[in-house]
């Protein structure tokens, strides 16, 4: 088990095994990698599995100590996660404001595609998974679009792999564009928390082998 491991990044991965959100086998990402493992952040759909989700959230970005006025929550997974994590940071004594966003524009009604408070002058954005990034750089043009300033991303696991360079995208944001990040759990815990509990060992070099050939630093 890596050193830097957290409560709740260990919490999260017991919660995912729970809800059987995480799974192993063969998965085809939307980068087009293959990968033997994959989180599906969908499968915990019940009050208390997203309470526990969230309060995960709300530990990992405190413990980030990013300061932002707002939350944004990328349709579709991030909808009732940025809606569950305001409630958990409400739990904590903060009230913050969130929105979200249509996927299409609705030209009738309240219009436009952001749904909720208006966005804040420092968002951070929250999100299920980053593998190459894109999914989060797609959130980021839409925030700057707006006129506000990303503070951060939040999501609930790293993949720690490589995005359009040899950088994770996490990396690149924090040192292209100042934008800090936060994660409650990683792939290193992924791995230690594998070992742990158990998973057979042809699956855990599997996923040792992808880390390999796609991961950060390999
Ligand atoms: P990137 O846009 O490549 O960073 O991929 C992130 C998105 O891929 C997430 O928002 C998910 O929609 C999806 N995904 C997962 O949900 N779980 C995984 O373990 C891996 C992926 C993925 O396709 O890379």
């Amino acid at each position: 088990m890596p050193a830097e491991t957290t409560t709740y990044a260990q919490d999260f991965l017991a919660l995912a095994d729970t809800y059987n959100a995480l799974k192993f086998g063969e998965f085809t990402l939307k980068s087009g990698r293959v990968s033997p493992y994959f989180f599906n952040m969908g499968e915990i759909a019940s009050g208390a599995g997203m309470k526990r989700l969230a309060a995960g959230y709300a530990a990992a970005l405190t413990d980030a100590g990013i300061e932002y006025d707002s939350l944004f929550g990328p349709a579709y997974k991030g909808i009732p996660l940025v809606a569950t994590v305001a409630c958990a940071l409400a739990d904590h004594g903060r009230d913050v404001p969130f929105t979200y966003n249509r996927k299409e524009a609705k030209d009738h009604g309240e219009g436009g595609t952001l749904v909720g408070a208006p966005l804040g002058k420092r968002v951070v954005i929250v999100d299920d998974v980053i593998t190459a990034g894109t999914a989060v750089r797609e959130a980021i043009q839409l925030i700057r679009a707006a006129g506000s300033e990303v503070a951060g991303v939040l999501i609930a696991l790293d993949r720690q792999e490589r995005g359009a360079d040899d950088r994770s995208p996490l990396a690149a944001l924090a040192e292209d564009e100042g934008i800090p990040t936060a994660a409650v759990a990683t792939l290193d815990d992924v791995i230690g928390y594998a070992e742990r509990t158990g998973l057979d060992e042809s699956t855990v070099a599997a996923i040792r082998r992808y880390r390999s050939e796609y991961g950060v630093g390999a």
